[in-house]
């Protein structure tokens, strides 16, 4: 009998929520062979980052998971033997309690956001007693050591994205009407919030020496690009040119086809969580805006993956570096971002080499499913001797 997981996804806001439990459902159900059942409270979210999700359907499959509504009230079901619930979101009241009554009780999992601090290694893994039931959480944190959670990356994502690389450019940018790349041209995909270095980094690439071609996928930040070019709105298909820059609207893409433009640009800013992770895994060039929290808290997150990320780097190509990266996310403005923007442009090859160099590195933390699933089947056969 295949092992069954339920994962619970309460969509907060945009797409990393749901981004990251399909990965993780997809994942466990191809790769591990599991009895996946992902239960979803937006299924509109979800179809935008994977057009064949049907938003109405009570219950679907797809790619080997069972992908159901979550709706209020919830639909009576028997819990599985692993329940997650992503992101701390609450579990059902009558889940729960069906939950505390099921011999042997559930592994119960609170899969947490990804964080480079140090203090992930400390607390991945711990237990929580619930106040009332008789049942026991653990936290599940994904991390960049080998003592955290890990990272989520398919087995054969190396594999694919050098097939990819060596042999799908072409295709891929005929795919987008795009031409390839002339010689000199750097093309660059761009994934962020609202941000008022926005303006200036345009500013910048519109006078590079070199032709620069940014691709945007439809969402939060095309206002601010309409704004820029003094234009009142942007669609996918659009083309738009300044000196040396031509800005490329792109239609919102399906996650796998997401991914191939990580892996077919030059340099990618990505925000958020998930398309971070894929970035680095992209083994390109990248600047993360991390998702804005209040008090800056996020400022910590972004300086704690700088400066694991920066190891190793010569001092000029690390300072190139985090001037984008700490300017990008308004940690600083010690200097403009033109001048940020020339000093990555004087280190872009040595920038490059790193991230390949810490694409390798990466695998050091050990992928997240895997660990996942290891660490739900101790507690599973733990479970099964004391309760026989
Ligand atoms: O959408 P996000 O800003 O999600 C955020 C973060 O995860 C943040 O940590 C969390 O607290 C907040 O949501 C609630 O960024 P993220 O994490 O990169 O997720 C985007 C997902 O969308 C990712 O799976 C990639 C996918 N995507 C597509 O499928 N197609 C696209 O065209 C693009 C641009 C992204």
């Amino acid at each position: 009998m295949r092992t069954t997981w339920d994962i619970f996804c309460n969509v907060v806001d945009n797409y990393g929520d749901i981004g990251i439990a399909w990965r993780l459902a997809r994942g466990l159900a191809r790769e591990h062979g599991l009895d996946v059942q992902l239960w979803v409270d937006d299924l509109h979210a979800f179809q935008r980052i994977w057009p064949a999700i049907s938003p109405d359907a009570t219950e679907q499959t797809c790619e080997g998971v069972r992908v159901c509504a979550w709706r209020i009230p919830f639909a009576a079901t028997g819990p599985a033997q692993v329940v997650i619930d992503a992101f701390g979101c609450s579990l059902p009241e009558t889940y729960l309690a069906a939950m505390s009554v099921q011999s042997p009780p559930p592994v119960w999992i609170n899969l947490e956001y990804l964080s480079a601090e140090p203090w992930v290694a400390e607390h991945h893994g711990l237990p929580s007693p619930h106040p009332r039931l008789p049942l026991t959480r653990y936290f599940f944190f994904p991390g960049y050591t080998p003592d955290t959670g890990g990272l989520l990356a398919e087995a054969d994502l190396a594999e694919r994205r050098a097939a990819f690389v060596h042999s799908g450019l072409p295709a891929f940018w005929r795919e987008l009407g795009l031409e390839a790349p002339q010689a000199g041209e750097l093309r660059i995909s761009l994934f962020a919030y609202e941000n008022p270095a926005l303006p200036d980094l345009l500013e910048a690439w519109a006078t590079d020496t070199r032709p620069v071609t940014c691709l945007v996928p439809e969402g939060r930040v095309i206002p601010q690009l309409a704004a820029w070019l003094s234009v009142p709105g942007l669609q996918a298909g659009e083309v738009h040119r300044r000196g040396a820059l031509r800005l490329h609207i792109l239609p919102f893409l399906d996650q796998d086809t997401y991914d191939h433009l990580l892996w077919a640009c030059n340099f990618n800013f990505v925000r958020g969580e998930d398309s971070c992770v894929r970035a680095q895994w992209a083994a390109r060039p990248m600047v993360w805006q991390a998702y804005p929290q209040d008090d800056h808290a996020h400022w910590d997150k972004t300086g704690a993956l700088l400066a694991h990320y920066t190891e190793g780097l010569e001092p000029e190509a690390a300072h190139a570096v985090s001037g984008m990266w700490r300017h990008w996310n308004g940690m600083t403005e010690a200097d403009s971002m033109a001048v940020c923007w020339a000093a990555w442009r004087g280190q872009q090859a040595a920038i490059e080499v790193h991230a390949r160099a810490w694409c390798e590195r990466l695998g050091r933390a050990g992928r997240l499913a895997d660990k996942l699933v290891d660490f739900a089947e101790n507690k599973l056969k733990s479970r099964v001797f004391s309760n026989p």
